[in-house]
Order: C-alpha cells, then sequence, then structure tokens
C-alpha cells in the first residue's frame, strides 16, 4: 500500500486538481519534493497573489483549485484575499504545512497554533486530520464540501511527518469518490412560480453571480424573453449573469436601499435570482422594496436565503430553476421590448489623461468580443457597464467582498485556465499594489494576459465614498509617483505607458498579439461619480 503522500496525489488526480498553486516553506516540503510529473507547482511570490491567482483560475474553470500555503504565517496573508473567495462560492481546497505532531504542542518555530481557527469564519470547514491516517480521508471530505452548495474554501492544516505515514489500505475507496446535492425546484414549486409570473401585471428580474456560476445566462435570456421582462444586475457584482446587449438589460442595481427601491419601483413582482437580496454597501436607510411590489428570491446558499431582510425564498439549483421556468411561464403576454439604446458618446480626451470611459470604449472596439475582464478599479465600474458589450458566460469577474489584492492575480489565473479567451485584467493604480507580486509569475510561466493599470495617482472610490459621507478632505487617499512600467519590468513583464487614444490602442494591439504578458499603463482622469 501506498503512504499518505501517495494517496493523497491519487485522490487529487481523481479530481482533476493537479496544478497546486503555493508558496512553500520547511513544512511544505516534504508535499512537495518528488512531485509526480503529471502535477504543475505554480509557485506565487506572495500568498494574498497566491490566493487570489487560485482564485481566479477556479472561477474561470468552473472548478476547484488546489492551494498549498506555509503555516500560519502563510494563512495569514492569505486571508485578505480569502474574504472575497467566500462570496464568490469559489471551491478551494486550502492546505497549509504544519510542524511534526509531536512538537505542536511545544509551539517550536513555525507551528501553526490554533491552526483550524485561524483561517475561520472565512472557511466551510477547517481541520487537522487526527492522526496521519485520516489526512486522505480528511482531503476527500474537504474536496467533497468546496464542491457542495453552497460552494466555498476549506481548510486543512497537514503536519509533515503525516506524509510518509503508510496509508491504510481502506483510503483506495476514496479515490474519485464524488457527492452531489439534487436539490431541484419541485414540480408544484414550478408551478407556483409560473403562476407568479403569468399573474404579475410588471414582473422584473434581478440576476446574480450564481446565473453566471451555473452557466444558465442563455437560458436567463430565455426566460426574460418569454415574459418581455426588464433584466437588472443585482447589486455590487462579481460576475455578470447576462448579455449586456440584449434589449431587457437595465444595467447594474445601485447598492443603497433607497436608490435600488426607486429604480425597481412600478414592478408588482421582483424575481431574485442567485443573488443575496441585497450586497448593499453605501447606508441609504429607506424603504427595502417600493409600495406594491412582492419579491421572491431563488438561491443556492440556504445562508443567503435565510439572511435576507425581506421577501420569501426557495433554495434550490438555480440553472435548473431557470432552465425549466423560461419554457414553464407563458410567453407572448406582454408586449416585446425595444431594442437596446446606444452607448453613451465619450469625447476622445484631450491633456494627457484618458477618460475610463474612453479606454473602455476601445477595449469594446478593439479585444476579442469573447475577452474575460477581470475588474478591481472602484471608481470606474459604472464607465464600465456603461461601454460593455458582454454577451457570454464567464466573461467577467470583480472581488466578491471588495477585498482588494483580486484582481491583478486571478486575471493571472484565469488565463492559466482560459488557453482560447484573452482575459484582460483592468486594475486601479491603488489596487495593482496589494497583489503586484503576481506579476512575477505571469512572467515566470509565459501566461499571456494583459493587465491594463488606470492610473488616476487616488484611492478614487474613497474620494467618492468621502463625498457621500461628507468627510471631506481624508488623509491617506493619494498614491501618487507610482511607475508601474518600472516595476513591471523588474519583475519580467513587458510594460508600456500611455495616455492617449493612440498611444493606448497600439499597445493594446500588440499585447493582443504577444504570447507573453504585458501591462499597460494608462494615465486616467479622477471620474466625476462612483
Ligand atoms: N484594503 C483592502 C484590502 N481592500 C479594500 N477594499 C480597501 C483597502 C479600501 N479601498 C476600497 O474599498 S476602494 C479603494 C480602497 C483603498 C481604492 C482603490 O483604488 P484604485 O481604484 O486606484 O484601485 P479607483 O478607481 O481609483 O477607485
Ligand atoms: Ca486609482
Amino acid at each position: 500500500m501506498s503512504d499518505v503522500r501517495g494517496v493523497t496525489f491519487d485522490i487529487l488526480r481523481s479530481h482533476g486538481l493537479t496544478t497546486i498553486f503555493g508558496n512553500p516553506g520547511s513544512n511544505e516540503l516534504p508535499f512537495l519534493a518528488g512531485l509526480p510529473s503529471d502535477f504543475r507547482y505554480v509557485l506565487g511570490l506572495h500568498e494574498g497573489a497566491v490566493m487570489a491567482m487560485a482564485d481566479g483560475y477556479a472561477l474561470a474553470r468552473g472548478g476547484a483549485a488546489f492551494v498549498n500555503l506555509h503555516s500560519a504565517a502563510g494563512t495569514g496573508n492569505a486571508m485578505g484575499v480569502l474574504t472575497n473567495s467566500v462570496y464568490s462560492h469559489s471551491p478551494l481546497i486550502i492546505t497549509a504545512g504544519q510542524q511534526v505532531r509531536s512538537t505542536i504542542g511545544q509551539e517550536v518555530m513555525l507551528t501553526n497554533v490554533d491552526a483550524t481557527a485561524l483561517p475561520k469564519p472565512l472557511v466551510k470547514s477547517s481541520c487537522e486530520p487526527a492522526c496521519a491516517q485520516d489526512v486522505p480521508r480528511a482531503i476527500s471530505q474537504a474536496i467533497q464540501l468546496a464542491n457542495l452548495p453552497p460552494k466555498g474554501p476549506v481548510y486543512l492544516s497537514i503536519p509533515y511527518d503525516d506524509w510518509s505515514q503508510e496509508a491504510p489500505s481502506t483510503a483506495r475507496h476514496l479515490i474519485g469518490r464524488s457527492t452531489a446535492v439534487g436539490g431541484c425546484l419541485s414540480a408544484l414549486q414550478l408551478e407556483e412560480l409560473s403562476r407568479l409570473l403569468d399573474g404579475a401585471s410588471n414582473p422584473v428580474l434581478v440576476l446574480g453571480p450564481e446565473v453566471d456560476a451555473e452557466a444558465a445566462n442563455e437560458d436567463a435570456v430565455r426566460l426574460a424573453d418569454a415574459l418581455a421582462a426588464p433584466v437588472w444586475i443585482a447589486p455590487s457584482p462579481s460576475r455578470c449573469p447576462f448579455p449586456t446587449r440584449h434589449p431587457s438589460f437595465r444595467g447594474v442595481l445601485p447598492a443603497g436601499v433607497r436608490a435600488l427601491s426607486e429604480l425597481l419601483s412600478g414592478h408588482d413582482l421582483i424575481l431574485v435570482i442567485g443573488a443575496p437580496v441585497f450586497r448593499y454597501h453605501q447606508f441609504e436607510p429607506g424603504d427595502l422594496l417600493p409600495e406594491g411590489a412582492r419579491l421572491m428570491q431563488l438561491t443556492g446558499d440556504p445562508g443567503e436565503a435565510a439572511r435576507a431582510p425581506v421577501g420569501d425564498a426557495i433554495v434550490c439549483a438555480v440553472g435548473d430553476a431557470v432552465a425549466r421556468m423560461a419554457v414553464a411561464v407563458t410567453p407572448g403576454t406582454r408586449p416585446k421590448l425595444p431594442p437596446v439604446v446606444d452607448f453613451v458618446a465619450v469625447a476622445p480626451s484631450t491633456g494627457g489623461r484618458m477618460h475610463p470611459a474612453e479606454v473602455f470604449a476601445l477595449l469594446r472596439e478593439f479585444a476579442p468580443e469573447d475577452a474575460v475582464w477581470v475588474k478591481e478599479s472602484t471608481s470606474t465600474t459604472e464607465d464600465f457597464w456603461a461601454q460593455a458589450a458582454i454577451s457570454c458566460q464567464g466573461s467577467y469577474f470583480f472581488p466578491a467582498a471588495g477585498g482588494l489584492g483580486f484582481g491583478l492575480p486571478a486575471a493571472i489565473g484565469a488565463q492559466l485556465a482560459h488557453a482560447d479567451r484573452q482575459v484582460i485584467g483592468l486594475i486601479g493604480d491603488g489596487s495593482a499594489n496589494y497583489g503586484i507580486t503576481a506579476l512575477w509569475t505571469a512572467a515566470e510561466y509565459q501566461i499571456p494576459v494583459i493587465i491594463i493599470v488606470l492610473k488616476n495617482g487616488t484611492y478614487g472610490a474613497l474620494r467618492w465614498f468621502g463625498s457621500q459621507l461628507g468627510t471631506g478632505e481624508t488623509p491617506g487617499l493619494d498614491v501618487p509617483g507610482i511607475d508601474f512600467t518600472a516595476i513591471a519590468t523588474g519583475f519580467g513583464v513587458t510594460a508600456v505607458a500611455v495616455s492617449n487614444a493612440e498611444d493606448f490602442v497600439h499597445a493594446l494591439k500588440a499585447a493582443l498579439c504577444a504570447s507573453k504578458p504585458t501591462l499597460i499603463e494608462v494615465q486616467t482622469d479622477v471620474p466625476s461619480s462612483g
């Protein structure tokens, strides 16, 4: 029988988890030594970048990712980015090396003291197996749990002397084990939902990231078409669940109670699919719903259903529900919606700074239609949605908890998952710094991602938030004097700085043809709105 390490690799392989995102230390060396040749190790230079690259890889791939961190210090470095993985429901299997079992109590150097408490409350489960022989089963349990709904990150701390121990013969049953939930809408629930939708005089759909995660975008179009109903994206979106040029598409709902209620006024039925109700941000007391509206939520996450402050909810497989509702409702009872209006026109910028909207309009024109956008430039979100022409599934990712440090490395991880789609990171000059070391990984592994740094010299979103709160001038809001081309070059990434449309398009075309990573630093205006 093989050892604990050998069976672990068999289990990982049987789930397609042959890419290890990590940053090693002494506790991890016995696991990594002599890695089987069908496994690849992707080294990140800081654990925040490691975690975000793994997250981007998992999101783009539509599957799980495996992470190996160094003890407590590595785990701690990864936790900021991990806040996003909870809300993006990313199935991440995070392992950390622990000191030799018999020495943990002495707290020898690099012991992960109280290891299972450390990553809480950001993981679905946290475990240090009771003995070496239980490591394979605990790994298997972690993989199943990460992938069962609601998906999410799990954590395992493993003493490094466990790997060479003999595995129990029963461990072979763990290889390729699968688990699934059969939580589809019942026939009665489907009938009631259809009756509700058919009976509504002015229904509206509010779609969330789970629709995109379940690849139900086209079924959402079928449902919207059958109902001839408007479609909004739920506030603070981390993914794009609906084509932005469809006649039903109305945009992204604002993340404040009052503004959201106002926009939905006149609707008697609000059907929220695959989103929390709601991910508000700015505090804006008011009525949760417009007068006379009923809210119904469909979600795969019991926590999302339970914590909503208003409305009724059904916990179910969202993709299946959308597909079945699209054929269950009575089509053609409302007039067809008019075609979409044109994009907001953008005047070409002058004076050595581009407006972000102009950058996004040029990207729409010159980037491939199926490009994958990973965005972490917080003040330009409105401009992005006004200019975006997103048509296919898995095309947009944003940090789901707003924790910066996701975007730049996640774009690199997403590109690693996509051999045939161009991934473009749209990263603010503030955000870029939290995960900047991932540039080295992109260069080292020749990952042909394009990173566009929008350089306005400030934490633009915080300036906007300050104006909302009336806090006036505040220290620590500007980030002048950062040369991202010098930083990128230092990490081995080709980089260019531009400040007008012509140079931008030139740089973009060159980057699209390159088989290696490129960073484009664009001098931009400070936007006037958030
Ligand atoms: N630190 C972390 C880890 N996450 C955060 N969300 C913040 C700090 C606070 N923060 C925001 O929420 S937005 C923002 C900060 C610092 C400014 C980001 O600046 P940027 O983008 O240059 O990336 P804009 O477009 O200038 O806002
Ligand atoms: Ca900025």
